[in-house]
């Protein structure tokens, strides 16, 4: 397949509030420094770095959590939630400006709680319903009901499908941003007892990796955007750094054994640019402060350049 000319908007949201491990405020410019603009510039991309969305600084009044914990009507803690709240509207708003602009947002994290302003700003531009592709070692389909941590990072899905607390599902708009039939996750190999029942409940299809290593990536990714792009106005790509092995990304907060190899996730990048319904992508939980020598960096670069035509 040629390459399209891609207009591209690069997003950063430089913050690991939503993330008990600390370091992923640097991912954006770990990307950046390794060479991202160029590198999708070289692809005959149009590229723009719109910089980062930020938070006004601490004490001023945009609600700033003093402890950083608040706990929300009875339900376990949800850490951050104020702050995590206004940057998910202020990226929200971003994203949407991207789609406006004929652009294809491209945000850089950060931690994962970044999905819910980055999906809500996609879904509000489509003309019809918005296909998820999720990449991730977790579920993220946690609740304030159901999460062991209180991180918001675990709950960025499950408030994409409408569960949680309407602070978060309701972020923008009354709706559900994308229903479950049109959701595919891959690489999951740490689900939360609440997570399980959520998936069992809404019949979210879960590519495992035991899943991946059986009928092999090919596969899994002709079912994923079969699932995904069926009656949908358009793709959003969500890629969660620790869905890969820690052999290729040791940059992640949370490393889990076992995960999808690089080579694996190159392919699934190149078939979702040959099916050629991408709207928007996240890549995120990048931490530098735990890679090594950039390794996760580049990796994510890599898979960004594929994703875009390489
Ligand atoms: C767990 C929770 C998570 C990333 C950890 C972990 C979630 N399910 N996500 N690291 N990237 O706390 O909800
Ligand atoms: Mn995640
Ligand atoms: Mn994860
Ligand atoms: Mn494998």
């Amino acid at each position: 397949m040629s390459i399209r000319e891609q207009m591209i908007d690069i997003i950063g949201v430089p913050y690991d509030l939503g993330a008990s491990c600390k370091g992923g405020r640097m991912g954006p410019d770990a990307f950046r420094c390794a060479g991202l603009v160029t590198r999708l510039r070289e692809l005959g991309c149009d590229v723009l770095d719109r910089g980062d969305v930020k938070l006004p600084a601490a004490g001023e009044p945009y609600g700033w959590s003093r402890t950083g914990e608040e706990s929300v009507s009875g339900s376990p803690k949800a850490r951050h939630l104020p702050e995590i709240v206004s940057l998910n509207k202020r990226l929200f708003r971003a994203v949407s400006g991207s789609h406006h602009n004929q652009r294809i947002p491209l945000v850089l994290g950060g931690d994962h709680s970044l999905a819910i302003g980055s999906v809500a700003g996609t879904a509000s531009q489509l003309e019809g319903p918005l296909g998820v592709i999720w990449f991730d070692a977790h579920g993220d389909l946690n609740t304030f009901k159901t999460t062991p941590s209180g991180n918001i990072h675990g709950m960025s899905l499950a408030a994409s499908l409408g569960y949680g607390h309407p602070i978060l599902t309701k972020l923008s708009g009354l709706r559900p941003k994308v229903r479950p039939e049109h959701v595919v996750l891959i690489g999951a190999r740490s689900l939360d007892p609440g997570e399980l029942k959520l998936i069992q409940q809404t019949g979210i299809r879960v590519f495992t990796i035991r899943e991946i290593d059986r009928i092999g990536m090919q596969e899994v990714m002709q079912q994923a955007l079969a699932i995904s792009t069926r009656d949908t106005a358009g793709l959003h790509l969500s890629f969660d750094l620790d869905a890969l092995d820690p052999a290729d990304a040791p940059g992640v907060g949370t490393p889990v054994a076992h995960g999808v190899r690089l080579d694996e996730a190159m392919l699934a990048m190149k078939f979702i640019y040959e099916n050629g319904s991408l709207r928007s992508a996240d890549f995120v939980e990048l931490n530098p402060v735990l890679d090594l020598r950039n390794r996760t960096g580049k990796a994510g670069v890599e898979l960004i350049c594929t994703l875009f035509g390489k």
